[in-house]
């Protein structure tokens, strides 16, 4: 209870961050992009993890509010690193469940997009198994709403819900991300090795883009590089970092 009233208080307090991870190119580690992950900094717990409380969020309705401004503080933040480093990077931005379904949803991406002059295909947001496989129509006609106005959608944590793979074919999703539990062991487990590379060549077989993520050495990228993947993510490039380092980093990169 008293996480909660805290949580409520969080925004207003400017508690929130969003700490940004590079997204790149699995073949020439070109720069493509980077996902948003939130931080809450709370002076009496410390670093919170959304772990801990996204759920907390959802339940609460919080998730509405807090995905706001997610939404806005990521565009903004895009907006900043073309004019700091030239480059029309995309931002990845992880959607909850009930934040998708929330009625003004569609309307408030619109909003974020058209207030910070970002174009909708620079956006991709992150939507998880999970909330695909329940409701349908309502589901279907959101995604096709959000695809229609042109902003990317990806499939978050790919292979860890209850995929029930026919939603690939109907839903107009653009990229796989493989969730890192199968990039873990790809060098020393043979099932990890045989389900990355089945999932890369269905994606590609429906014409859909893979990202790896929990990349962490250079052994998983070659093999990732060997089987096609596209793009890839994680602590190999860099950990999540605030905007300042990962400025850093990308002035860095290359
Ligand atoms: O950022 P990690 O570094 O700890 O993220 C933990 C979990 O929290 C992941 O499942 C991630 O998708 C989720 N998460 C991070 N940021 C956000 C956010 O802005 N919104 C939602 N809904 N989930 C987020
Ligand atoms: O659920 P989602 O995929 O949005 O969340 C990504 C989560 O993975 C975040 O908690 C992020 O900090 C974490 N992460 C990012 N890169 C790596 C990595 O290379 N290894 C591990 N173990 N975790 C990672
Ligand atoms: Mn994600
Ligand atoms: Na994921």
């Amino acid at each position: 209870l008293q996480m909660e009233s805290r949580l409520r208080r969080a925004l207003e307090l400017n508690e929130m961050e969003l700490y940004y991870q590079p997204i790149l190119q699995a073949a020439d580690s070109h720069l493509i992009g980077a996902e948003a992950l939130i931080r809450w900094n709370n002076p009496a717990m410390g670093l919170v993890s959304p772990d801990r409380f996204i759920p907390l969020a959802e339940e609460t309705g919080m998730i509405i509010p807090i995905g706001r401004w997610v939404l806005n503080a990521a565009c903004q933040a895009n907006k900043r690193w073309e004019e700091a480093t030239g480059q029309c990077l995309s931002i990845a931005v992880n959607v909850s469940p009930r934040q998708f379904r929330d009625p003004g949803f569609v309307e408030m991406v619109q909003q974020a997009l058209s207030e910070n002059g970002i174009p909708a295909k620079r956006l991709e947001l992150e939507i998880t198994e999970r909330l695909i496989l329940d409701n349908t129509i309502e589901t279907a006609q959101i995604l096709k709403r959000l695809d229609e106005m042109g902003v990317r959608l990806s499939v978050d944590d790919f292979g860890t819900g209850f995929s029930a793979l026919g939603y690939l074919k109907s839903y107009p999703f653009d990229t796989l991300k493989i969730d890192k539990s199968f990039v873990r062991d790809v060098m020393t487990e043979q099932e990890d090795a045989a389900l990355v590379k089945a999932i890369i060549n269905m994606a590609h077989s429906l014409s859909l883009e893979v990202i790896a993520e929990g990349v962490e050495d250079s052994d998983q990228l070659q093999f990732l590089r060997e089987q096609g993947c596209d793009f890839a993510q994680g602590y190999f490039y860099s950990r999540p970092a605030p905007e300042a380092d990962f400025l850093l980093w990308v002035a860095g990169h290359q």
